[in-house]
């Protein structure tokens, strides 16, 4: 089955939540400058909205001159911990649509990688449904649009993403990887900088095409044994590194589809435990505990809900986590009379246990 990967990048992020939270920006250009402790002229541009990008203005400019190329544009400082909250919940959106909770990857702020190929089974008509409902998850719930690229690994995948912007969609199907590619100026592979862009450009090499098909070793002799693989690999579209959360350190969880849309609460049930089992194993292996438990349905119109709860006290215990997940789902599953789709169960707050017990079972013991 081929590899299907997603990525998803949030559009002129910070500032479309400025414009979200007030709609009188709507038609205005939009600054969002983090200002340094000297005051209003000296600071940098973290981003704009496309208005003002027409005006020449771009992230890390310094905000005196956005001002100059931009006088009647709305300079708005930076609300880090506010764009965070609206992040965790776009994360939220994108991580129910991967295969598997470990098939997600936040990336930065506004970006993440989700791998789809088991939910698409590896049809990319399949995986285009996939990326509107995922434009359309966000859209209704977080009043914000993204682009979405879609590819058969990462480095195709995110080079799509950014291929049509802003609210747009690109998908790159392994046949295509090539055309898709080649005419590209080498600067816009995903890893290459400024210096590496100089240096090839010395070399006479202007496009990934012309990339693809240089000497091996000529660009092994010039950049190093690893990065002229990489150098060649990359520009013919070869990427074989997985989607891996990497905030996988506090968070362990499982999600998976029913295998028809159903409210039979049995099924659900059913497919909870087998989710709570998995998510167990990993606690054991890690000899983990947890404080935090949180569920999460997709009902078959992919409207999404979820319920967390805080224990008491970090545990690592089976039955607990059973009987939480198990009251929470019908809590939920009672709120509404949709089908289910997809569920999913994860433990947060998780502390390393000393010796094989929780600090809790050995005071209680
Ligand atoms: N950011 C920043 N400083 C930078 C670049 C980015 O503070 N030099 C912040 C502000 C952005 C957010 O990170 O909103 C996401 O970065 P992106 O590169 O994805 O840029 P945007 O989402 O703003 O715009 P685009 O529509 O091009 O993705
Ligand atoms: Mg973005
Ligand atoms: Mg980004």
């Amino acid at each position: 089955m081929d590899r299907v990967i997603i990525h998803v990048d949030m559009d002129y992020f910070y500032a479309a939540i400025e414009e979200r939270e007030d709609p009188s920006l709507k038609d205005k250009a939009v600054v969002v400058c983090m200002y340094s402790n000297r005051g209003e002229e000296s600071g940098a541009v973290s981003t704009s909205n496309y208005i003002a990008r027409k005006a020449g203005i771009r992230s890390a400019m310094p905000c005196k001159q956005a001002k100059a190329l931009k006088p009647d544009a709305v300079f708005l400082p930076v609300r880090r911990e506010f764009y965070e909250e609206v992040s965790a919940r776009v994360m939220d959106i994108l991580r129910s649509h991967a295969d598997s909770e470990d098939s997600f990857e936040k990336i930065s702020i506004d970006e993440a990688f989700l791998e789809i190929s088991e939910n698409c089974g590896g049809d990319f008509e399949k995986a285009e449904k996939i990326g509107l409902q995922i434009k359309h998850d966000v859209i209704e719930h977080e009043k914000l649009t993204c682009s979405v690229g879609i590819g058969p690994n990462k480095l195709i995948a995110k080079m799509a993403s950014s291929f049509r912007k802003p609210d747009g969609m690109t998908i790159v199907k392994p046949e295509d990887v090539r055309n898709f590619l080649n005419p590209m100026p080498v600067k816009k592979l995903w890893g290459i900088g400024k210096v590496t862009e100089e240096k090839l450009q010395q070399m006479g090499i202007e496009t990934l095409g012309q990339l693809a098909v240089y000497d091996t070793q000529e660009l092994i002799a010039q950049f190093g044994k690893n990065r002229g693989i990489w150098l060649k690999k990359a520009s013919s579209g070869i990427d074989e590194s997985p989607v891996t959360e990497r905030s996988s350190a506090d968070q362990i969880g499982r999600m998976a589809s029913l295998k028809e849309d159903t409210r039979d609460d049995e099924m659900i049930l059913a497919l909870l435990k087998e989710l709570v089992d998995d998510v167990m194993k990993k606690v054991d292996l890690r000899r983990i505990s947890f404080r935090s438990v949180t569920v999460t349905v997709i009902f078959s119109n992919f409207r999404m809900v979820t319920k967390s709860r805080t224990l008491n006290h970090p545990v690592s215990d089976r039955s607990i986590l059973q009987e939480t997940a198990r009251e929470m789902m019908l809590q939920l599953l009672h709120e509404s009379s949709m089908n289910c789709r997809r569920i999913g169960v994860r433990v947060g707050n998780l502390q390393q246990n000393i010796g094989q017990k929780s600090l809790f079972e050995y005071f209680e013991r």
